[in-house]
């Protein structure tokens, strides 16, 4: 890697003043959420060396296995999070509800929350494939000065002020938008920096790349299936390559640079999907949208839902605009079938 590249410090800095509310303090919440990168992805890659691998023995919120990377991950994050007057409150996957932050000489003055899911696609790390973390910022909505509350949680995607993921791949990035584009940083293990490695991201508007976990077929709604048989029909440019890494930030990422779309659909076992509204999908929605691409429930633009609960689950179509708005045709020809 080049020397002359420009850190993810010395990035967040500089680009400080474009940001709305240019105090400062996004700025320093960015820079706790790197260095809780950093200290994850040290212990991911040493997951194949020590016993931290393997189940912690508890199940979260949603009923699934908890793995030990899980709650370290979690547990790191949110103490990186707390320790700098910013952040009010943080929601995470791997909590029921959501956890108030207040230091004492502060009296509630924090601004920010923010939602997390500290190691997605979990049950990848015994077998030595990637996984990430999804972060999610908001302003908060309540008065300053009060404990924060569930409706600070709640907002729509669209409110969002900051998005991103890091991904613990082959090698370690850290992903990011403010609202102005999106840009990629290379983790450099030996120095412990994150240098610009991928300047404004960009979906291209067409791809050839479908991402689906289709052992679920049968139980898709007719619309996604119909899109799924237009994927691989031998027509122009079809039949497109089917690529699914089963964690959300990696085949996110790998669509964004080569051009696809992922699909976690409704399905008659999971009726409104797996993925999480709040963490999952509405920063993965906010990055696709800041890289031209696009996110969608079938139906309905993601950062437009409003959400009710703080572990929603919604479906989720995502990546390339062109792909994602002939998957949104699919499924509206089948509901007007219906009728
Ligand atoms: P997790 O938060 O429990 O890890 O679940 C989310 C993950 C996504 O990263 C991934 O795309 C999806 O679940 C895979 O689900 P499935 O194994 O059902 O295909
Ligand atoms: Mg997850």
């Amino acid at each position: 890697m080049s020397q002359q590249k420009q850190t993810l410090g010395e990035f967040i800095i500089q680009n400080q003043t474009s940001f709305k509310y240019s105090s400062g303090e996004l700025s320093s919440l960015l820079n706790s959420i790197r260095l809780a990168a950093k200290v994850v992805n040290h212990e991911v890659n040493k997951a194949g060396l020590v016993d931290i691998i393997g189940a912690a023995g508890d199940t979260n919120v949603q009923g699934e296995d908890q793995q030990k990377l899980d709650v370290y991950a979690n547990e790191k994050f949110i103490q990186t999070l707390t320790k700098r007057n910013i952040v009010c409150g943080i929601a995470s996957e791997e909590e029921d509800s959501y956890i108030t932050i207040n230091s004492q000489d502060e009296n509630h003055r924090n601004k920010y929350v923010v939602l997390i899911d500290p190691l997605d696609g979990s049950s990848n790390i015994d077998v030595n494939v990637s996984v990430g973390t999804i972060f999610s910022i908001y302003r908060r909505i309540t008065p300053v000065g009060t404990p924060v509350q569930l409706e600070d949680f709640l907002q729509k995607g669209s409110e969002q002020v900051a998005a991103g993921y890091v991904v613990y791949g082959t090698s370690t990035m850290l992903v990011y938008t403010t609202g102005d584009g999106v840009n990629g940083f290379t983790l450099n293990p030996a120095i412990g920096s994150f240098y610009l490695s991928h300047p404004k991201m960009e979906f291209p508007e067409n791809g050839s790349i479908y991402s689906v976990n289709e052992g679920n077929y049968v139980h898709f709604p007719q619309g996604i299936k119909s899109y799924i048989k237009y994927c691989q029909e031998e027509v122009d440019d079809r039949p497109y390559t089917a690529r699914y890494i089963g964690s959300l930030v990696s085949d996110f990422h790998r669509n964004m640079i080569k051009g696809g779309i992922y699909l976690y659909p409704q399905s008659s076992k999971n009726p409104s999907g797996k993925l999480r509204l709040l963490y999952e999908c509405n920063p993965m929605a906010f990055l696709a949208e800041q890289a031209k691409g696009k996110a969608s429930d079938g139906f309905t633009r993601i950062m437009e839902i409003s959400p009710t609960e703080l572990h929603q689950r919604v479906p989720f179509i995502c990546g390339s605009k062109n792909m994602v708005d002939k998957a949104e045709e699919f499924m509206r020809i089948s509901v007007e079938r219906m009728l």
